[in-house]
């Protein structure tokens, strides 16, 4: 009861390994048949792996004590039969907090000490040494010790003034921010810096990660978190408190770090706790609904977004009606509700666009394949016509044709060497694409941003020096946008010739565009800019405040470029293999039909043998073709994905 996020995420993991699987069976059953060059594989491959560990994540962000952290009990941790993320009065969650499942780690708590902002690794290259981070172990069948195992993501350290500005918790400029200073002139910061919990939960273990923030006006926000983590979330519950209203803290959070992304509205959601504080025994329910209604109203009206998208809840309620099995009072709390909104948008949409990618992929790769075939059932008619040809004929006639072919062979063979001088050409050009998007250029690019930023009096500068530098890494992507149009006509008028030449069947597959990494970093340059454009550009006069930005906004744009990398790498090493395939396919053809005629020429029935072999070779190959769409058919219609169902191997190979 009252599992519906729980429930849509069961049928989502459900969905994702049964197309998992199918791929897999597809690539074995290629490989079987001989139907698998390495481009095709690697494509299963990464299909395969996308679809298999692909991960959503849920980030929760609001003011502090909004009730994230007791909203994530309620949703996800209820049945526990307790309270697991610390939630209480005043600043409770002082680290963001990762929830996550990795099969290859032991259950644990990690935890990376603050101090390491000093130094100057980004928090993504930290995430790549776990064990320089704390380590805690965790029990996940003893729900006490899980819950004050994770009371540490609530812990605090007290530090000098100077040693709390080094960490960044502490500015001169902004003096109503910093934490306040106790009677020994110390300020208490946060003792760690980003913790990472690894529990083999079911919704986790089938990809869900969840993000628990700190309230993120505190001053000294790990930028990391807003310009990289939450942007990159695949849906953000924004929490506002039905006691407190919408505070001016409450929406300069969102403003900051909500609506910079106005095409994607599905994955915002807005959720009013804490209704249970409107109820009261003097009025009637009639009365507090009303109230409610009110809340709602003017918070839709302060945000600018219509009032459904507002949802009102009491996730203190909801975990208690979970946890002590009140189904009234979990009607009462509303979190259903919040729960269907929430696997509604991010399931559904995360569905879609897997779905989206195979069918595109697996198209692709169909009409690839079906040209491999074609080829061979060509191959097969020739030598047909050829042998029956030859039926009847006497000694002298089979061994001309004999010399024939050889020759036909060696003409081919000589056509090698064009082949050879279209690669090199191929190879440059993609080395300059490799230059373009490589860590050397990106290196560079972050060291002029670097020294920019640095310089003194800056502050209405930053704009420009931004926006500077994202016009360079746009007109990178154009530029490799039209080197790879180059290399693409290139391949077609090749691939024409030798068409005609050879009677091949080779297309030149579209080159893959880079519209989508423009409007990444359109997204990474909007992020950095209301950030900053918020009352924060006054800390990048402290340098150690800028490289960490800098740093934070390395590590996206690697990614982004790595990804674009990725594709023009699989997209080349595509075209190449349709090549290979079909060259191979010519060179053993001629094999093929020297050995018959071989044959032939040693027994007298050796030719009305051959006709047969062939023949029943055509029916083989017509099998493998309709096997073919039929494998396929369901991975590339599937796009609306359906209820799923159990799929008996037997249906598959
Ligand atoms: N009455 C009521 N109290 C709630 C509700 N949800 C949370 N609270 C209380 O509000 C306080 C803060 O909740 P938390 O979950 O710690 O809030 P948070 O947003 O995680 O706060 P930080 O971790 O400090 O950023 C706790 O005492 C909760 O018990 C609710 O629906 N109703
Ligand atoms: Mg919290």
């Amino acid at each position: 009861m009252g599992t519906s996020f729980n429930e849509k995420f069961d049928q989502h993991g459900t969905w994702r390994r049964e197309f998992a699987l199918r791929l897999k069976l597809l690539a074995e059953w290629m490989k079987d048949h001989e139907l698998l060059d390495s481009a095709v594989e690697e494509r299963l491959r990464r299909l395969e792996t996308r679809v298999r560990t692909d991960k959503v994540m849920v980030a929760f962000v609001a003011e502090f004590s909004r009730g994230k952290s007791e909203l994530i009990n309620a949703i996800f941790f209820a049945g526990y039969g307790r309270r697991i993320m610390p939630a209480s009065a005043g600043r409770t969650t002082m680290c963001p907090t990762e929830m996550g499942y990795d099969a290859d780690v032991p259950p644990c708590l990690r935890l990376l000490p603050i101090e390491t902002r000093m130094q100057p690794q980004s928090l993504m290259e930290w995430r790549m040494v776990p064990e320089k981070w704390t380590r805690i172990d965790l029990d996940v069948n003893d729900p006490k010790q899980l819950s004050v195992a994770l009371e540490k993501v609530a812990e605090t350290r007290r530090v000098t003034q100077d040693e709390a500005r080094a960490l960044g918790f502490w500015q001169r400029e902004a003096p109503e921010d910093n934490p306040m200073v106790d009677a020994q002139g110390l300020v208490e910061v946060p003792k760690w810096r980003h913790a990472l919990i690894n529990i083999a939960h079911p919704l986790l273990k089938q990809g869900l990660v969840i993000l628990d923030t700190p309230g993120l006006n505190a001053i000294g926000a790990e930028p990391e978190l807003t310009v990289s983590l939450i942007p990159q979330a695949h849906a953000v519950v924004f929490i506002l408190g039905a006691d407190t209203g919408v505070t001016k803290s409450d929406l300069s959070i969102w403003r900051e770090h909500l609506i910079n992304d106005a095409d994607d509205t599905n994955s915002r959601l807005v959720v009013l706790n804490k209704i249970d504080t409107l109820w009261d025994a003097l009025s009637s329910p009639a009365q507090i609904q009303q109230q409610i209604e009110r809340q709602r109203a003017s918070t839709a009206e302060i945000l600018g977004i219509p009032k459904h998208q507002v949802i009102p809840v009491s996730a203190q309620k909801g975990l208690v009606a979970k946890v002590t099995d009140d189904p009234e009072l979990l009607e009462l709390s509303c979190l259903p509700a919040l729960e269907d909104a929430l696997s509604q948008g991010i399931m559904g949409e995360r569905q879609k666009l897997l779905a989206a990618a195979v069918a595109s992929g697996i198209s692709d790769l169909r009409a690839e394949t079906g040209r491999v075939i074609n080829i061979r059932r060509r191959d097969l008619t020739e030598q047909m016509m050829e042998l029956k040809g030859l039926q009847g004929k006497n000694i002298a006639v089979i061994k001309n044709m004999r010399s024939r072919i050889s020759q036909e062979q060696a003409e081919f063979d000589l056509g090698g060497a064009k082949i050879h001088a279209v690669r090199s050409v191929h190879l440059k050009l993609l080395r300059e694409v490799f230059s373009l998007l490589g860590p050397t250029a990106l290196k560079k690019e972050m060291a002029e941003l670097t020294k920019v930023l640095h310089q003194k009096g800056l502050k209405l500068g930053v704009k420009r020096a931004y926006g500077q530098t994202f016009d360079r890494l746009r007109e990178s992507l154009r530029q490799v946008q039209s080197i790879s149009g180059e290399i693409q006509s290139m391949l077609a008028a090749t691939f024409r010739q030798l068409n005609a030449e050879h009677g091949f069947s080779l297309q030149a597959p579209t080159e893959p565009s880079m519209t989508g990494y423009l409007h990444d970093l359109d997204l990474v340059e909007r992020s950095h800019l209301q950030y900053l454009g918020i009352g924060n550009a006054f800390r990048l006069a402290q340098p150690e405040f800028s490289d960490r930005l800098v740093r934070a906004l390395s590590t996206r744009l690697r990614v982004i470029h790595e990804t674009a990398l990725g594709d023009i790498e699989l997209w080349s090493k595509s075209a190449a293999a349709q090549l290979d395939a079909q060259l191979r396919e010519r060179r053993r053809n001629f094999g093929r039909r020297l050995e018959a005629i071989d044959r032939i020429q040693q027994a007298a029935g050796g030719l009305e043998d051959r006709i047969g072999e062939i023949q029943a070779q055509a029916n083989a190959l017509h099998q493998v073709d309709s096997k073919l769409l039929e494998l396929t058919d369901y991975l590339v219609t599937a796009a609306e994905p359906v209820r799923p169902r159990a799929v008996p191997a037997s249906e598959l190979v």
